[in-house]
């Protein structure tokens, strides 16, 4: 029997709404890999179009988290990171890789802290600057178009975009650091919507689109991470893992509009679980 890969999912729990945490542990599961979490906050929902949340910051329990698994000499073959609960927990974060980074594992971090040209509104323009900082540690990072103007300091564009601009923007964000970059959210027409994909090694880059569907749905981008990764450590390359995160999140979408579901309530991954594992040749 193969040893289970492993990974800790730094994120928030949001109670209701499937994002971060409520996303990320059903499909790393599902796809085989063992997932251990570090919660950074507990909401009732997610910050996204609720008001009157819940907010438990949980910046106190990360260090004392981390000692305890680092006593118990636990590894990871990936350390993946999504919504921060607080602005110190930029450096807890850093100092967790710092203490879990091997030679041979993946640090993967999602800079999640904006979308459609705005930062969330808990956070600040300093805050973005942490999180450059926190992006120069990691091997792969998956922000939107508007965390990365964020990330390289430039104003953020609206589209359609060209391919001339994604790749200078994948080669300005590789230069921060991260070696493979996934940019999501990219589309050159109004009728696809994907990503593209850079690795700073070979110089590849790669585009994958699916037929777009109307709307804003909410946790869209933790379920591509998730994907991502469950792709990446099932020993696809990036560029095919990239492309499976994108099948996945639009048709868990399109399941998600068929239904005519609250946009807030976050999108029909459950359902999708089985073409993710067709796709990962798990099933
Ligand atoms: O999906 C990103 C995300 C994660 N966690 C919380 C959020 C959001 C986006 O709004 O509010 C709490």
């Amino acid at each position: 029997m193969k040893r289970l890969k492993r990974v800790a999912a730094i994120h928030d729990i949001s109670g209701f709404g499937k994002c971060s945490l409520t996303v990320a542990l059903p499909i790393l599961s599902a796809a085989g890999i063992e997932t251990t979490i570090l919660p950074t906050a507990v909401l009732s929902t997610h910050t996204g179009g609720f008001t009157g949340f819940t907010y438990r910051d949980l910046t106190e329990d990360i260090a004392p988290i981390a000692a305890h698994w680092k006593s118990l000499d636990i590894r990871f073959d990936a350390i993946y990171t999504g919504f921060l609960g607080s602005f110190e927990q930029l450096d807890l974060v850093t100092d967790f890789f710092k203490q879990f980074k091997t030679k041979d594992n993946l640090i993967l971090v999602d800079p999640v802290m904006a979308d459609n040209g705005e930062l969330y509104k808990i956070f600040t323009p300093e805050f973005a600057l942490g999180m450059r900082k926190l992006c120069e540690k990691a091997d792969i990072i998956v922000p939107n178009l508007t965390e990365a103007a964020l990330l390289i300091g430039e104003p953020y564009q609206e589209g359609p975009y060209t391919k001339a601009y994604i790749e200078t923007i994948l080669k300005k964000l590789s230069d921060l650091g991260p070696k493979k970059i996934v940019l999501t959210g990219v589309f050159f027409n109004d009728e696809e919507l994907g990503a593209a994909t850079y690795d700073a090694e070979t110089g590849e880059i790669t585009y994958t689109l699916e037929k777009r569907i109307p709307g804003y749905y909410h946790g869209t981008g933790d379920v591509f991470g998730s994907a991502l990764l469950s792709a990446l450590l099932n020993d696809f390359n990036l560029s095919e893992a990239a492309a499976i995160a994108v099948r996945f999140t639009t048709s868990s979408i399109r399941k998600t509009a068929e239904a005519g579901t609250d946009i807030r309530f976050g999108v029909h991954f459950e359902q999708t679980i089985p073409e993710l594992l067709k796709d990962l040749r798990l099933q």
